[in-house]
C-alpha cells in the first residue's frame, strides 16, 4: 500500500513546512503538537487508526514507518529550545470588600500626631533671666529646698528671735530643719566653698507659710544674684540690674530704686518698674493701684557681717545681691492678674508661652 506510505510523506512535509514557521513562537509549537498528537484528532493518531484497516501482512512495515515519524516529530518538537514549560498560572481570588473594612483598620488615615507637652511658663521665664546673666558671665547653681536654720538664717544675719524673721513666715520641719524661705542659703555655701570673684545666680523653689491669693502662694520660684569681687559698689548693682530688667521687660521700661531695708544687706534698695499697663496715667488701675509703679525686686550690698560668716575679707572684698520673684515677674512681662494660674495645669494656659 504505497498509499499509506505516501499519506506518511505528505504529513512530514506539512509539519517541516508548519514547524518552520512556528519556530520560536510557543504558542504556534503547542498548537503544533497538538496538531500531529492529540490522541482524539491528531494526524499521527488518525493514521494509526487507519493502520489496524490495512492487511495483516502490511501492518509491521508500516506500522513501523509511522512509529519512526511519530519519534521524529516529537523530537523535533523537544529539541526546540524555545518550547518552555508553560508558567503556573495563579487564579485570583476575588475578596468582599465589606470584609476589608469591616476587619482591617484604613491604612490611608493620617496618623494621629503625638503631644509632646510644653514648657512650663514659669520654666520658660527662669531661662530668659538665666540667659541675660549667662551672657553677662554669671554661672548658674542649685541647691537644696531643706535647709538649716543656720544657713536660711543665721549665716544671712538673722539672729535667732531677731523680728526680721518675722518677715519670712517659715514653715518649719523641725526645731533646725525647714523649707527655704529664699535661695540665699545657697549663696552661703557657694561663698563658703569659692573666693572671689564670685558671679552667680541661683534659681529655684522657697517656700512661705502664706495665706493663697491672687498674689501668695506659700510655694513660688526665686532667683536670687551675687557678685562679690574687689572694689564692687552700689553703682556695679544699679547698672547690672538696669540692663538685666531692659533685656527682660524692655528697652523703654521705667526703673527706680527706693531705699529699704535687708538684714543681709547695707544699703538695701527695693527696684520697682513702671506699670507698663496704665504708664501711670490711671488711678484706678487694677496692676499698680494707680501708684505708676510696681515693686519688683529687692537688691543691696552684702552685708560686710556675711562675708565674714564666710571667712571673705570684707576690707578687702565687697558684694551686692538682688533677689526676684519669678512668678511675679512673669505675671508682669505677660500681664497675668492672678498668680494662681500657673499652678492650676490647665494646659489652655500652659501651651500659650511655648509659641513664643
Ligand atoms: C534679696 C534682697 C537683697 C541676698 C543677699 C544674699 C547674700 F547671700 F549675699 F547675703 N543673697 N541674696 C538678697 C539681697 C536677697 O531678696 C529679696
Amino acid at each position: 500500500m504505497k498509499k499509506f506510505e505516501a499519506k506518511i510523506e505528505k504529513l512530514k512535509e506539512k509539519f517541516d513546512d508548519a514547524l518552520e514557521k512556528a519556530r520560536g513562537q510557543k504558542k504556534s509549537l503547542q498548537d503544533l503538537r497538538h496538531e500531529f498528537l492529540s490522541r482524539k484528532r491528531g494526524h499521527i493518531t488518525r493514521l494509526f487508526e487507519e493502520l489496524k484497516e490495512l492487511p495483516v501482512e502490511e501492518r509491521p512495515a508500516f506500522g513501523k514507518l509511522l512509529n519512526e515519524f511519530k519519534n521524529y516529530v516529537l523530537e523535533k518538537l523537544s529539541k526546540d529550545v524555545s518550547v518552555k514549560p508553560a508558567p503556573i498560572q495563579y487564579e485570583a481570588v476575588p475578596r468582599e470588600p465589606t470584609v476589608i473594612t469591616a476587619e482591617r483598620e484604613d491604612l490611608t488615615l493620617p496618623g494621629r500626631s503625638l503631644y509632646w507637652g510644653a514648657p512650663h511658663p514659669v520654666m520658660l521665664f527662669a531661662q530668659e533671666i538665666e540667659d541675660i546673666f549667662l551672657a553677662m558671665g554669671f554661672s548658674v547653681a542649685e541647691g537644696p529646698e531643706i535647709e538649716t536654720d543656720y544657713y536660711n538664717f543665721e549665716a544671712l544675719n538673722f539672729p535667732p528671735h531677731h523680728p526680721a524673721r518675722d518677715d519670712w513666715d517659715t514653715l518649719y520641719i523641725s526645731e533646725d530643719l525647714l523649707l527655704r524661705t529664699h535661695t540665699s542659703p545657697m549663696q552661703i555655701r557657694v561663698m563658703e566653698k569659692n573666693k572671689p570673684p564670685i558671679r552667680i545666680i541661683i534659681p529655684g523653689r522657697v517656700f512661705r507659710r502664706e495665706a493663697i491669693d491672687p498674689t501668695h502662694l506659700p510655694m513660688f520660684y526665686q532667683v536670687e544674684g551675687l557678685l562679690v569681687d574687689e572694689s564692687v559698689t552700689f553703682a556695679h548693682l544699679k547698672g547690672t540690674l538696669e540692663h538685666f530688667l531692659r533685656a527682660l521687660l524692655g528697652e523703654k521700661i521705667a526703673i527706680r530704686f527706693r531705699p529699704s531695708f535687708f538684714p543681709f544687706t547695707e544699703p538695701s534698695a527695693e527696684v520697682d518698674i513702671g506699670c507698663t499697663v496704665c504708664r501711670g496715667q490711671d488711678p484706678g488701675c487694677s496692676v499698680c493701684g494707680g501708684t505708676g509703679w510696681k515693686e519688683l525686686l529687692g537688691a543691696g550690698m552684702v552685708d560686710p557681717q556675711v562675708l565674714k560668716n564666710v571667712n571673705i575679707d570684707p576690707e578687702k572684698y565687697s558684694g551686692w545681691a538682688f533677689g526676684l520673684g519669678i512668678e511675679r515677674a512673669a505675671m508682669f512681662s505677660h500681664r497675668i492678674s492672678d498668680m494662681r494660674t500657673f499652678y492650676e495645669n490647665d494646659l489652655r494656659f500652659i501651651r500659650q508661652f511655648s509659641l513664643k
